[in-house]
């Protein structure tokens, strides 16, 4: 009886250890996985942007774009119950997103008009907590020529 109680814990312990190292491996992945991600020109003349969303994380979080060419920017939302948003204003470079990430998949067109680096985040915040863009839910459109 003893022994049995004694492996049950020492199971429970395993799968704790394993969740919190995938926990960590899974945040790091995020950060580390993040190299500048250069648009895909489609068949359609369009350049393909696709990007993933969640807890809290925007990954790639680094998109380079051709100035001048239109962009579709698609955004898949990780199912999760914390909710989150996109904004990216670039008002210099005729660009402006404000919306909330509600569903599965959202897509944007736009067409970069000026070239620079504009910041995109995600603007929501839970009471006095840190913002999600503090938490590293944010990134960068580099618009290039
Ligand atoms: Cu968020």
């Amino acid at each position: 009886m003893k022994s049995l109680r004694f492996l049950s814990l020492r199971f429970l312990f395993l799968i704790i250890l394993t969740l919190t190292v995938s926990c960590i491996a899974g945040r790091l992945g995020a950060q580390l996985g993040n190299k500048p991600y250069r648009a895909v020109m489609d068949t359609d003349g369009v350049q393909q942007i696709n990007i993933l969303a969640g807890d809290y994380f925007f990954k790639p979080n680094h998109i380079i774009v051709k100035v001048n060419v239109p962009v579709r920017l698609v955004v898949r939302v990780e199912r999760g119950i914390v909710p989150h948003g996109l904004v990216l204003k670039a008002l210099e470079a005729n660009i402006s997103i404000d919306e909330d990430l509600s569903r599965e998949f959202h897509t944007f067109i736009f067409t970069p008009s000026a070239p620079g680096r504009y910041a995109f985040y995600c603007p929501k915040k839970l009471f006095f907590f840190k913002s999600h863009r503090e938490h590293g839910m944010e990134g960068v459109l580099e618009v290039v020529e």
